[in-house]
């Protein structure tokens, strides 16, 4: 049995919750198009379908709620914030904002013009939207063993330095007004990226003058697997870390509803004065007053007193060790999920967890569909449904190289007895797979599909 360190927080408010009975979720699923965006919360158990916004605040940041200061203009909590930013990442200049996509809007706008490229480890989904939307190029250059599912590199979310120097001669610096770090490296799973790596990339840019810039939301979970994986920082403190991670860097986005451990809240950061002008400019159209950013003042105070609380230690033993203890618990039972876990979630490989069922009949999607119908837990499909598409010139279907489900942990909200009921639920349903059968739509939209399509079991 893996072990996992005890709870290092105890519970002094509780929400109550129920799980439905099977019948119960047959008829709420038939009804929400096997549609798992469709079913209420109310209706769902666990639900795991993201870590972001999703974390449970402690009862400093509670309090912190109450002294908040709703003057339109410097609040006072405005001013705590930003002591904050400048004692962790070390940036002279922020602007808050109402959640990460804001905060990638308004860095864009601020720096691209159409045809510039942005390269990165690998840019998230809103980023890369952001950026095309302002007419620019969203690049990923991730090492290779990132898109080995079985690799068990240590810092899998890594940058590949010789791709981006060769993307750098061919495209010219000048259509490059920043490069970014994703870390850890969402898309790839949660996947750490090292300090030597951030190093090598922010040298590789000095030598064109290229600004780096890190998306932050999960910064602290990726200085703790600094210090257990990377040879010198294991005497280090978190905090040191992240001061290094940032030291490298010219400024950060942050969606602070991950590793900030509010349930809305961002910042832009940055140390250029004049890019700091432009998008005070941008944030005055778009998000509100520079120092509110589209937030309350409480939101700033929670939000400042969780980017200190997501470096301590031994919360973050804990939160890892949840996810990995979940993860081992998988795999003592061949359960297929990708190695090594990250920091935030664990993945099935719906692939070779339902090998039966072809990519057309969409195995990530009837396997978030059982997780429901057997125990009430919410998962998200990042694979045929998110990601298939028809080839323009051949009009064949093109389906991904991954098919994966997502078990998205909260931070702070679950027990080891709730982790204990999902690696129940899904080893039983891996004892029982061949008679999981494929899905099909009977409702196609034409983008953003996964969002809103509707389906039956073939
Ligand atoms: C996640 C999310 C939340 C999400 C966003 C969009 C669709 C589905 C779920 C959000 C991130 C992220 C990274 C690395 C920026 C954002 C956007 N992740 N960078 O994983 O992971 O932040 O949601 O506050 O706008 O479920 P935002």
């Amino acid at each position: 049995m893996p072990r996992l360190v005890p709870e290092p927080y105890r519970i002094k408010v509780v929400e109550p919750f129920r799980l439905t009975t099977r019948a119960e979720r047959e008829a709420i699923l038939t009804a929400a198009g096997y549609n798992i965006f469709f079913v209420k919360s109310e209706e769902v158990y666990i639900d795991l379908l993201t870590d972001s916004g999703t974390s449970a605040m402690s009862d400093a940041q509670w309090a912190g709620m109450m002294v908040g200061d709703e003057a339109y203009a410097c609040c006072r909590n405005y001013y705590n914030l930003k002591g904050t930013i400048s004692d962790i990442f070390g940036f002279r200049y922020f602007v808050p904002t109402h959640q990460g996509r804001a905060a990638e809007k308004v860095l864009f706008a601020a720096m691209l013009k159409p045809g510039d490229y942005v390269p990165s480890n690998t840019h998230f989904d809103t980023t890369h939207a952001n950026i095309e939307a302002v007419g620019g190029h969203a690049v990923d250059l991730p090492i290779a063993e990132t898109l080995v599912p079985t690799s068990r590199h240590p810092f899998k979310g890594n940058m590949d330095v010789e791709r981006l120097r060769r993307f750098i001669a061919d495209v010219g610096a000048q259509r490059i007004p920043l490069a970014m770090l994703t870390i850890t490296n969402n898309s790839s799973g949660g996947q750490p990226v090292s300090l030597a790596n951030v190093r090598a990339v922010k040298e590789v840019l000095a030598q064109y003058g290229i600004p780096l810039f890190i998306d932050a939301c999960r910064y602290a979970e990726n200085a703790y697997f600094i210090k257990q994986r990377e040879a010198g920082y294991a005497d280090k403190t978190t905090l040191e870390i992240a001061r290094e991670m940032f030291s490298y860097a010219d400024g950060c986005t942050m969606s602070a509803k991950k590793d900030g451990l509010v349930n809305i809240g961002g910042f832009l950061a940055m140390n250029d004065e004049r890019l700091y002008q432009r998008a005070s400019q941008l944030l005055v159209l778009w998000e509100g007053f520079i120092t509110y950013g589209g937030l309350a003042g409480r939101d700033l105070e929670a939000m400042a007193r969780g980017l200190w609380e997501a470096l301590d230690e031994k919360y973050l033993q804990h939160r890892i060790g949840q996810v990995h203890y979940l993860a081992e618990r998988l795999l003592e039972q061949d359960v297929p999920i990708v190695e090594p876990p990250g920091g935030h979630a664990v993945y099935l490989d719906a692939r070779r967890f339902l090998p039966h069922i072809p990519q057309a009949q969409l195995p990530g999607q009837a396997l978030v569909a059982h997780l429901y119908l057997e125990g009430g837990i919410r998962a998200v499909e990042i694979g045929s449904v998110m990601f298939a598409h028809k080839d323009k010139t051949t009009g064949e279907w093109k389906y991904p190289e991954l098919e994966l489900v997502r078990l998205a942990i909260p931070r702070r909200v679950y027990t080891q007895t709730h982790l204990d009921y999902v690696a129940d639920v899904i080893i039983e349903l891996y004892r029982k797979r061949e008679q999981v059968r494929g899905m099909r739509y009977t409702y196609e939209p034409p983008f953003l599909r996964h969002f809103t399509a509707r389906f039956e079991f073939v």
